[in-house]
Parts: C-alpha cells; sequence; structure tokens
C-alpha cells in the first residue's frame, strides 16, 4: 500500500504519492469526541513534590513508585498522540503552493505541542509493553496509532495519516532527577511527508523535539519548561526553520517566548517568526534579514493569509492556542480529554491491547484513586510474569504493528507501520472473532 513506500525510495520520491484511504477506520467513532470527563473537578490529594522526590535524586522516572496522586489519568502513548492536536495546521501547509508557506505552518506545527504542557506537572502512567492506542477523527480526517514497543528504555512508535500527509516517528524519553529540576530528554526524531494539494513532489521533513525541564520543584510551584534550539528541515527543498524556545527566566515576562527564522536552500532567510508557545505564533515576511515579530496591535491579530502579498510585509497569526475551559480535571486539554472515550459502538472495533481498556487509567480519570492504584500494580505484576516466561523461553518480544525501518534520506532507522493493524480491525470489527490472534 501507498503508506509503506519506504522513506526514500528517491525516485518514488520525485512523484506525488496519491492520497491514503483511511475511512475505514471511522468506523466505530461515529458518535463523537467527548467533550468532559465524569469529574468535573479532581480532587487529589495535593502533596508537596519535593517530600517524596528528595529522597529520588539520580534516579529516572519510570523507576520511581508514586503515590497514584502524582499522576493524571494519561499515558505516555496519549501524550504522544497529543501532537495532533494542531493537526489543522498540516491541513493549511498542504493547502500552501509555496513550500516557505508550507514551512512555515509546519514549523508551527512543531512548537504547538508545547502549549499542552501548560499546568500539567504529573505522572503519565507507563504504557504497559504491546499496548496500543489508536485514534480517528472522522472530522479532521486522518488516523493514529501508537505502539509500546519497548519497555526498558520505554519507546512508543507512533504514526498518524490523513490523504495529505504522514506524520510518524518514536516518543524515546530519558528522564532524570536532578534535585533541583527534573530533566527529559526527546531522543526520537520526527518525520512529516506531506503531500501538497498543488501537487509536485512531496515534501519531506524532520525534526527533534525540544527537551522539557521541570522546575520549581523545591519552592512548590513546579511547571514544565521545554526549551533550545529546534530546526525542522524540508529535505525536498533544502529549506529550514529555525526555533529558538528560550528557557524561562526568573520573570513572567520571559517565559514562553519563541523566536525564530525560514531560510532557504541557500541559507538566505526569507521569514521571521516570533510569539509565545502558550498563545501566539506569527510570521512575517522579511526577505534577506530576519526581524522581531511583535504581537500585532488590536484589530490586526487576526490577519490570515499569504503572507508574502502583504505590502507592509506585517506579522501574520500562524497558530493560536485552543482556549482551556473550566470543568476539566486534571488540567487536560479538550483533545485529551477525547482519548480515553469508549462507548458500545467504539468498543466493538478496538484491539483488545487499547490504553482504553485499561481499567487503572478509566478509575483515575473518574476519581477512584485507591481502585486505581491498586489496578496498577495488578497489571505491572502481570507484564512483570510476562517478561519472566518470555525470558524463560528465550521468546524475544517482536511489536504486533510495527517494524524497524531505515530512512533513505537521513540514514536514522524508525518504526514504519506494517499496514496490519486497520486491516485486522476491519476484519475483528466485522464479526470475525479470530482477527486479533
Ligand atoms: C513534552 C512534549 C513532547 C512529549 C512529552 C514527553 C514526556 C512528557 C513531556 C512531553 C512533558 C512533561 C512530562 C513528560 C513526562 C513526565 C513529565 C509530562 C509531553 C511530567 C511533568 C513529570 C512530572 C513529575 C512527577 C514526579 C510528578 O512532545
Amino acid at each position: 500500500p501507498a503508506e509503506l513506500v519506504a522513506a526514500g525510495e528517491k525516485e518514488k520520491q520525485e512523484v506525488v504519492i496519491s492520497g491514503i484511504d483511511i475511512s475505514s477506520a471511522f468506523h466505530g467513532y461515529e458518535n463523537g469526541p467527548r467533550q468532559r470527563l465524569k469529574l468535573d473537578a479532581d480532587n487529589r490529594p495535593k502533596v508537596g513534590l519535593w517530600g517524596i522526590l528528595k529522597s529520588m535524586v539520580g534516579k529516572d522516572m519510570t523507576r520511581m513508585t508514586l503515590p497514584v496522586s502524582f499522576n493524571e489519568p494519561t499515558s505516555l502513548l496519549h501524550r504522544s498522540s497529543e501532537d495532533m492536536e494542531y493537526s489543522e495546521l498540516l491541513e493549511q501547509a498542504a493547502a500552501r503552493s509555496d513550500s516557505i508557506e508550507r514551512l512555515i505552518h509546519v514549523a508551527a506545527f512543531a512548537a504547538s505541542i508545547y502549549a499542552s504542557t501548560i499546568g500539567r506537572v504529573a505522572k503519565p502512567f507507563n504504557p504497559l509493553l504491546a499496548e496500543t492506542f489508536e485514534y480517528a477523527r472522522p472530522d479532521k480526517n486522518y488516523r493514529m496509532l501508537v505502539e509500546q514497543v519497548s519497555h526498558h528504555p520505554p519507546i512508543g512508535a507512533s504514526w498518524a495519516e490523513s490523504p495529505k500527509w504522514t506524520y510518524y516517528g518514536e516518543q524515546n524519553v530519558k528522564s532524570k532527577f536532578y534535585g533541583k529540576s527534573f530533566d527529559f530528554q526527546q531522543l526520537g526524531t520526527c518525520f512529516l511527508r506531506l503531500r501538497p494539494d498543488a501537487g509536485g513532489k512531496e515534501d519531506f521533513y524532520t525534526w527533534k523535539k525540544l527537551n522539557s525541564t521541570v522546575v520549581g520543584i523545591i519552592t512548590g510551584n513546579p511547571v514544565v519548561d521545554s526549551h533550545g534550539p529546534m530546526v525542522i528541515k524540508n529535505w525536498t527543498t533544502g529549506e529550514e526553520a529555525h526555533l529558538n524556545f528560550k528557557p524561562r527566566g526568573w520573570t513572567a515576562a520571559s517565559a514562553y517566548h519563541v523566536n525564530g527564522k525560514i531560510v532557504d536552500a541557500n541559507g538566505h532567510v526569507r521569514v521571521s517568526l516570533g510569539g509565545r508557545w502558550n498563545s501566539r505564533i506569527y510570521a512575517r515576511f522579511t526577505p534577506g534579514y530576519e526581524a522581531t515579530v511583535e504581537e500585532p496591535a488590536d484589530g490586526e491579530s487576526e490577519r490570515r493569509g499569504s503572507i508574502g502579498s502583504d505590502p507592509q510585509n506585517r506579522a501574520f497569526l500562524i497558530w493560536q492556542a485552543n482556549p482551556r475551559p473550566k470543568g476539566i480535571p486534571f488540567n487536560l486539554t479538550p483533545f485529551a480529554v477525547t482519548f480515553n472515550h469508549i462507548d458500545e459502538q467504539l468498543a466493538r472495533w478496538l484491539a483488545p491491547t487499547d490504553s482504553r481498556r485499561r481499567p487503572d487509567q478509566r478509575a483515575m480519570e473518574e476519581g477512584e484513586y485507591d481502585f486505581a492504584a491498586k489496578e496498577k500494580v495488578r497489571l505491572e505484576e502481570a507484564q512483570r510474569a510476562r517478561r519472566k516466561a518470555r525470558e524463560a523461553s528465550g521468546d524475544e518480544f517482536v511489536p504486533a504493528w510495527f517494524e524497524r525501518a531505515k530512512c533513505e534520506v537521513t540514514g536514522e532507522t524508525y518504526w514504519r507501520l506494517n499496514g496490519r493493524y486497520w486491516e485486522q480491525r476491519e476484519r475483528a470489527g466485522k464479526g470475525d472473532e479470530g482477527a486479533w490472534e
């Protein structure tokens, strides 16, 4: 199938790969995404992080046993799926005929994922090995699959696709608690293939995610800060977006700042970018020079369109964060709230390994913390028993839906979707009882 065309089979890259038909994935999602959880507010006991963490300096997060009140009802599979919150940016990118304009939107997409981290200093659940999370949005026209492909180190492989784009990569985070700060280092690469509406070659972009730091643990006011440089490269055109996320300083004024530029294949600046990753990001056409991009004066902030066509080269709004409505517990975003939804309609189609079937995460989101803790222990013990049995029989764990592949363009290895998941799901949902075995 088209989605399996290996990255960088260079001849094939010359032609546009036709849109992938993803519509069968929408079976089960007819009732639409949910908007609320059962709870309106979480009543997790308020705990000082430092009191518990101070004995764990030097450890990584996956090896820490913490009370469930430190958790939120998501897992790391969910946290990587949250990348899709602003998938519209990819549609907008594909709609542009100019590759520099496409790159502006792709850069905004790469930056947009950090808005979801605000107010969420809580531990996501560790996915079980072979756990999956599928998610499809008929209204936004994409489907996604994430699978936990390794337990130590924990790695989740993910693959999201629409007729216009394919976004894939791995969630491979190395963490270490230093006392003053808790560091999260992203080891994976993000890959994006974009099929412009106008036809022509497919764009192939890669970038690395930012590292995150939790600061303010000792003072009792912990926040997640993601900072550093990010380079988004379009390998098809040679153009690059350079973003710089400023580390949170002492004053609130410097928090969330991001700026950057888009350079063409010759290294000449074409566009300047600026804004805040918690609210809005703007772009200005600046041929040959880099300029600061300020939030435009009132009334102009909604300007959208084709940035190169503005005679005054003013700033255009590229991205805006979604509001966080009241009445959602755990500070989740409205997008994350939709993830753990299950109803009879959807249950028929879901794999037995789907995250939505985990009783501990379900209990957590419903405020049953003691039950959540008990179930979490039970599931993790069962996982240890499975590992021992595997070791005893000399079997190696093989992921069900992803396989290792080498990217011919960047030379990196990555996890490629093997194409079986959505087919098997279709058979299972249509009544073939052995389909998931
Ligand atoms: C950042 C955006 C990336 C994916 C990603 C991976 C790991 C996440 C990180 C994001 C945000 C911060 C995070 C981290 C894992 C644990 C850490 C959620 C989403 C929290 C804040 C650690 C809490 C510490 C406990 C001991 C309370 O695309």
